[in-house]
């Protein structure tokens, strides 16, 4: 017998739509919900797909995200938009902040959007395409919740924290890296855990402090920062930008919020656009051709263009279907009954 399900991308939206929408989400966010997760498994981002209603129903039951709440606006400056989120996940915020968010950017030539008050458990390049499909250069970043150790340190401080970029490309696909500043997402450890996989060394360290491969010790110890020191000091800017600046959340104060109730990271994300038009006018052609020689003189030496795993898996996913392990569909069907 196989240990895997074959579904096609309607199917796996339905799926997800069903659990989320049965146990309490407004239509409104249990589509939001559903097709960013669906997104993420139709890209092979496993940890950010389907996977993920687990942790959005329970973090319902946990009384630790607002199914219904409706996102309200405070027009902060020319060049700043504050969507409050009112507790409900940050994707329908999103959505709903995006056309005046674009506008801001193209009027002004650079503008940010700070989503206050959201449950947060999404990959980051979501958010980050509907820009580079407007023809802007984005970045986004948001804290979770305190599962890493600064380098040096010992104790669990900054969250996984990630940080996404994205550059428009004429007639084929952005580029785009999105990336923990922990060595992995944890949501990849909870995978490992799930499937009894030891981790790769140099992602974490058990209780004692010491050094571990194994998931279930990792994910009750601490986390480990990508590149040491480097990692860690990108982990506390986006503690402070997409935190006190915004006026929201650390990861230590989102942990605490969460009472143990293994909820996702409530809190802040910051969104910053530019419009390459506002910047270089007439010659944004000219200027755009020379950031296309960077990439093909990244492809030539056979270095991977980030993104670029992404996108060759959405064109199978698409033809093809998505394929989750046995044990995930059973779960997410039985949160359906
Ligand atoms: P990975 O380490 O798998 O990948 C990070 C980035 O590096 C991706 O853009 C990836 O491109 C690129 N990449 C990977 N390997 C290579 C390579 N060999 N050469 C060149 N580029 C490469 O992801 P993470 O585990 O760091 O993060 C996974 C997801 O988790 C992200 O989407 C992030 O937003 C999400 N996350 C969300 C959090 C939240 O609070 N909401 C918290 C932490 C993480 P490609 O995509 O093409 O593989
Ligand atoms: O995988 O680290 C993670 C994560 C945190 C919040 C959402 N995803």
């Amino acid at each position: 017998m196989t240990n895997t399900v074959n579904l096609t991308l309607p199917e796996a939206y339905q799926l997800a739509y069903r659990a989320l929408h049965s146990n309490g989400f407004s239509a409104r966010h249990a589509d939001a919900v559903a097709k960013n997760v669906t997104a993420g498994e139709r890209d092979g981002c496993h940890s950010h797909g389907l996977y993920r209603v687990l942790g959005c129903v329970r973090s319902l039951h946990a009384g630790k995200v607002m199914a219904d709440a409706e996102p309200t606006f405070t027009d902060s400056a020319p060049a700043i938009l504050r969507v409050d989120a009112q507790g409900a996940f940050s994707l329908v915020a999103y959505q709903a902040a995006l056309p005046t968010f674009i506008a801001k950017v193209h009027h002004c030539g650079i503008a940010a959007l700070a989503i206050n008050h959201c449950v947060h458990f999404s990959a980051l390049w979501a958010d980050i395409e509907p820009l580079t499909e407007q023809g802007l250069v984005a970045l986004a970043c948001t804290p979770s919740h305190a599962w890493v150790t600064p380098a040096g340190g010992s104790q669990p401080l900054f969250g996984t924290n990630p940080i996404a970029f994205g550059w428009p490309r004429q007639g084929q696909a952005p580029f785009v890296f999105d990336m923990a500043t922990s060595a992995a997402a944890r949501g990849e450890i909870e995978l490992h855990r799930r499937a009894n996989k030891p981790l790769p060394e140099g992602w974490g360290i058990d209780r004692q402090g010491k050094p571990s491969t194994d998931a279930a010790s990792v994910l009750q110890g601490a986390m480990l920062t990508f590149g040491g020191h480097k990692g860690s000091a990108l982990a506390a800017m986006v503690e402070l930008i997409a935190g006190p600046l915004i006026g929201d959340m650390t990861s230590k104060e989102s942990l605490a919020y969460d009472q143990s109730t293994g909820s996702s990271p409530y809190g802040g994300e910051l969104i910053i656009a530019m419009d390459p038009e506002r910047f270089l006018g007439a010659d944004k052609e000219e200027h755009f051709a020379r950031a296309e020689g960077l990439f093909n003189d990244m492809a030539e030496q056979g270095a991977r263009i980030p993104g670029g795993r992404r996108f060759k898996a959405r064109q199978h996913s698409e033809q093809f279907g998505v394929t989750l392990p046995l044990t995930l569909y059973k779960e997410i069907v039985a949160l359906c009954q």
